[in-house]
């Protein structure tokens, strides 16, 4: 599938489900229905494979946390904490562990995550 909207960091999508083609409560009838998901927010929606990717794309984390969405746990490169960043939710890339700075709001990922 091609994505035509701009991407952020690292290939992945800047976050905000306003980003996406269509825009806020115009869901694409044209795309068949696996391939869209639903927010939190009934009228934003963005693409399944948005889901559990680690990128807030709803804007208030219903892709990446529950009830709205169950992700398995944080994948290999990631740590998991209550993220301080809006980009990220529930786990947060380990390369920003032991940075220095908070990304976390325990604090966890510069005094308990062992680093990338
Ligand atoms: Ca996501």
């Amino acid at each position: 599938m091609n994505k035509v909207f701009p991407e952020g960091e690292n290939g992945r999508i800047a976050a905000g489900p306003k980003a996406l083609p269509g825009g806020e409560g115009d869901v694409p009838h044209s795309l068949p229905r696996f391939l869209v998901a639903h927010c939190g927010d009934p009228a934003s929606w963005i693409y399944s494979d948005q889901k559990c990717d680690g990128t807030n794309n709803c804007g208030d984390c219903s892709d990446e946390l529950s009830p709205v969405t169950v992700c398995p746990l944080c994948g290999p490169g990631w740590w998991p904490c209550p993220s301080t960043v809006f980009k990220y939710c529930g786990c947060i890339p380990r390369r920003l562990c032991r940075d220095h700075v908070q990304h976390c709001s325990d604090w966890s990922d510069e005094y308990a995550c062992p680093g990338p």
